[in-house]
């Protein structure tokens, strides 16, 4: 992890750049895949598997005998948390969900919107080397809340054909019936075109690696929406002398170890701190099973000495971390000046796992720059809203003219004449 004292603002983003995405030759190998499954279906799914899952697969949807083993696995006290974490996440988005809307604007004009959930949606749920169940609540959880009506799990299987248990478990506990073992790009190509096992969707979720997010993004072509653009996880500390070292440290390395790719900031106003938290790194990175993943990781990363509070936050907002920990003495001060981040995580008791896991937000979230525009998945990403709007003789008595003055004035005759006939219409009943 490199130390920068003081860097002057125009270095900022040159200094803490993200690694590199080589999209144009991710591209060239995953535009084949898309149009072989497109082509062949679940032929080519089952040669895909063969190839980068080296297993044959006879069938590709799991079965409920699978599903019942997975159950006897999974040990009693991970079942006890994962009731924990669904419960709270359950609550939060549940909470999310707006409220129809209705507003007589004029007299006799009514408009409403409403919330109407995507019919079919794809969840991709990555294998690799963390199983990670956490999204399958994540993700499956609003879809269901939704009111979704076709849910699609798309997970790769390992060498021996089967998905980790922990996964199966969860998608089960949630209701979701329809697991299927395919992973990688084929994934995407398949839930964008459909194929005899897997049923074509509307929007496509879940993180993935450099293959399954080129091949999200070029499903968009297709007419199928996606969560939103991804990139390697990663983390922002903010923090001064009254965070804990230790604590800095630890959370630091959580996202270190997620991806060599991944990358780490810590931003702080004193040399002395940020020297106290890089040896806590050192000692901590010692013990951890994925150490030679966090340590890559943290080849990309930097802790960056700002003493001005002011400029400490526009680097921040400049940067736009995926995740943010403020762990200052003005944290209320520091909250409130951010406006790019994709999730907050406040006070030296708030551990970003907590919300990777449990404590009820969603951990999809923007990464790379993306929290300038882009918000992580909530309920509303299950949702679309339709606008409604029904008028009464008298509302187009009012509204009418208004309507036809300004068709008029954009030269559209026929626009005009839409309100006119009408008008003309209720004059003549009257008479
Ligand atoms: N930090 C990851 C989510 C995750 N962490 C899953 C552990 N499991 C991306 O936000
Ligand atoms: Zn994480």
């Amino acid at each position: 992890m490199q130390l920068l004292v003081n860097p002057s603002p125009e270095k900022w983003k040159k200094q803490l750049a993200r690694p590199v995405q080589k999209t144009k030759e991710i591209n060239k190998i995953v535009k084949p895949i898309l149009k072989k499954v497109q082509k062949s279906g679940d032929k080519a799914l089952k040669k895909f598997a063969q190839e980068y899952d080296h297993v044959h697969l006879d069938g590709l949807l799991v079965s409920p005998e699978e599903i019942n083993e997975a159950i006897d696995l999974v040990s009693k006290d991970l079942k006890k948390a994962i009731a924990v974490a669904k419960a709270n996440i359950e609550r939060f988005h549940a909470a999310q969900a707006s409220p129809e809307l209705i507003e007589e604007v004029m007299p006799g004009v009514v408009c409403r919107r409403k919330s109407v959930p995507i019919q079919r949606v794809g969840l991709y749920i990555p294998g690799g080397t963390a199983p990670l169940f956490s999204t399958v609540l994540m993700l499956g959880i609003p879809a269901k809340l939704a009111g979704c009506k076709e849910i699609v799990l798309c997970t790769p299987p390992n060498r021996e054909g089967k998905i980790h248990p922990a996964i199966l478990y969860t998608a089960n506990l949630i209701g979701i019936s329809k697991i299927i073992k395919v992973g990688g790009a084929q994934a995407v190509a398949a839930l964008t075109f459909g194929t005899e096992t897997v049923p074509q969707v509307d929007k496509i979720f879940g993180p993935g690696n450099q293959y399954v997010t080129a091949a999200k993004q070029l499903a968009t072509k297709y007419g199928v929406a996606i969560d939103m653009p991804a990139g390697p996880s990663e983390v922002l500390v903010y923090a001064d002398e009254t965070a804990i070292p230790a604590f800095v440290a630890s959370d630091l390395l959580s996202q270190a170890e997620h991806g060599v790719d991944s990358q780490v900031v810590l931003v702080t106003p004193s040399e002395k701190f940020a020297k106290k938290v890089l040896k806590e790194i050192t000692e901590q990175l010692e013990k951890l099973p994925r150490k030679d993943i966090a340590s890559k990781a943290l080849q990309n990363s930097t802790a960056v000495v700002i003493e001005d509070s002011e400029k400490a936050l526009e680097l921040i907002n400049q940067y736009a971390p995926e995740h943010l920990i403020i762990a200052v003495e003005n944290e209320e001060e520091a909250v409130d000046a951010i406006y790019n981040a994709g999730s907050i995580f406040i006070g030296n008791y708030t551990p970003e796992s907590a919300g990777d896991y449990a404590s009820g937000t969603n951990h999809t979230l923007p990464t790379y720059g993306y929290a300038r525009n882009y918000s992580g998945v909530s309920l509303d990403s299950f949702v679309k809203k339709i606008t409604y709007q029904k008028i009464s003789p008298e509302g187009l008595k009012k509204l009418g003219p208004v309507v036809e003055e300004m068709a008029a004035n954009e030269l559209l005759e026929a626009h005009k004449n839409a309100v006119t006939i009408r008008l003309n219409y209720l004059k003549g009943k009257k008479k």
